[in-house]
């Protein structure tokens, strides 16, 4: 069957574009979706630094101008891969101009700017790439809940740390800067704690946070710890730094039930850990499964089983279900609402790092 042709347009050109740039060439080798993706056009500022990523990665066009991309008829897919504070403005004119619209996360800076790109793009086709979902072990974690594996939910706690910011070289960067990031660790890392925590263990009820910033006179928070209670009655907590000294991309979850434990380490991401306390006394123990397939997620789709995967498919893996979803006219998650979901709960965290007081979410 002939494959429709779809030219992407990438807005960006960082270590995060990179990683968009290969989920965008690998999608059509592991998944089986009705399209042909073509690297049409990246776009950047600086041109010296654009036209080697460009021929690197095959992209066959370079701009200079995202204004004009997104009005581009030749264009069907713009992918957000930029500084915060451009999510906005080209994920609301390139939805407005009916294209289908990729954005990293987080998705936006504040609740009202997630408000505004949410409403313009439920018109079209959308994605967050809060990739981690798509890890097989977190998804396959998620089935082992829905499921009832674990029982009732008694907690849910998680750790996103990383040391980037105690590292001179990087505090310069626009990760560190309010204007071009919205907020520090909050929108870079706990973003991702929060999107997991809702697919896994659905929406936060409430939550008390501190926030914390350590370098004198950074704009943005550097640590955020959270203690959060969830609709479905568990409580847990939340922490993201990047003063987490040791800790390079150290994403965790643990899950405690009435019937089980599940522990996740994105450091050893192929890995789930799963205890059954359903097993007799004498043979309980915490099994830690190789999520490689058989019969777990993605196994299909990429090696052999014990033939591991990393960070990189999780973005494939993201691309391929939401080129499904769309073949077959159905929602994909995480979309544009979910992000602006993530928002909420971010808001209610600097909220109540202001005040001290617990703030109901929704
Ligand atoms: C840098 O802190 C970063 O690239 C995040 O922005 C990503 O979302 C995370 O997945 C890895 O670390």
């Amino acid at each position: 069957m002939q494959k429709q042709q779809l030219n992407v347009a990438m807005i960006g050109h960082g270590f995060i574009g990179r990683v968009h740039s290969n989920a965008i060439h690998q999608v059509g080798h592991f998944f089986e979706t009705p399209y042909e993706l073509n690297l049409k056009l990246i776009c950047g500022r600086n041109r010296s630094t654009l036209e080697p990523m460009a021929s690197q990665w095959n992209w066959q066009e370079v701009a200079t101008d995202w204004t004009q991309v997104v009005a581009r008829p030749d264009i069907q897919i713009v992918d957000i891969a930029v500084p915060n504070a451009l999510h906005a403005p080209i994920a609301i004119s390139a939805a407005q101009a009916g294209k289908i619209v990729l954005c990293e996360k987080p998705l936006a800076r504040s609740v009202q700017e997630a408000e505004q790109m949410a409403e313009v793009t439920r018109r079209v086709p959308n994605l967050v790439w809060f990739n981690y979902r798509r890890v097989p072990a977190v998804a396959f974690a998620k089935r082992l809940i829905d499921e009832g594996k674990l029982g009732k939910i008694f907690h849910y706690r998680a750790l996103y740390l990383n040391q980037s910011g105690n590292d001179p070289s990087k505090a310069s960067g626009w990760r560190y800067k309010r204007a071009e990031a919205g907020s520090g660790v909050t929108g870079d890392l706990l973003s991702h704690v929060v999107d997991m925590a809702t697919y896994l263990n659905g929406e936060v009820a409430e939550l008390c946070a501190t926030t914390h910033t350590f370098a004198p006179g950074r704009d943005v928070d550097d640590a955020a710890i959270v203690m959060v209670r969830f609709k479905n009655g568990s409580v847990g907590s939340f922490e993201a730094s990047r003063y987490g000294v040791g800790c390079s991309n150290r994403n965790v979850f643990e899950i405690n039930g009435s019937q089980g434990m599940l522990r996740f380490d994105l450091e050893d991401m192929n890995r789930l850990e799963f205890f059954d306390a359903t097993q007799p006394p004498n043979l309980r123990g915490t099994q830690k499964l190789l999520v490689t397939g058989p019969d777990q997620p993605y196994a299909d789709n990429f090696w052999k089983p014990g033939h591991t995967i990393g960070y990189e498919h999780s973005f494939i893996a993201t691309l391929g279900d939401f080129f499904t979803a769309l073949s077959r006219q159905e929602a994909f998650r995480p979309n544009f609402d979910d992000g602006l979901a993530v928002q909420r709960v971010l808001e209610s965290v600097h909220k109540s790092a202001e005040t001290g007081a617990w703030m109901k979410c929704n």
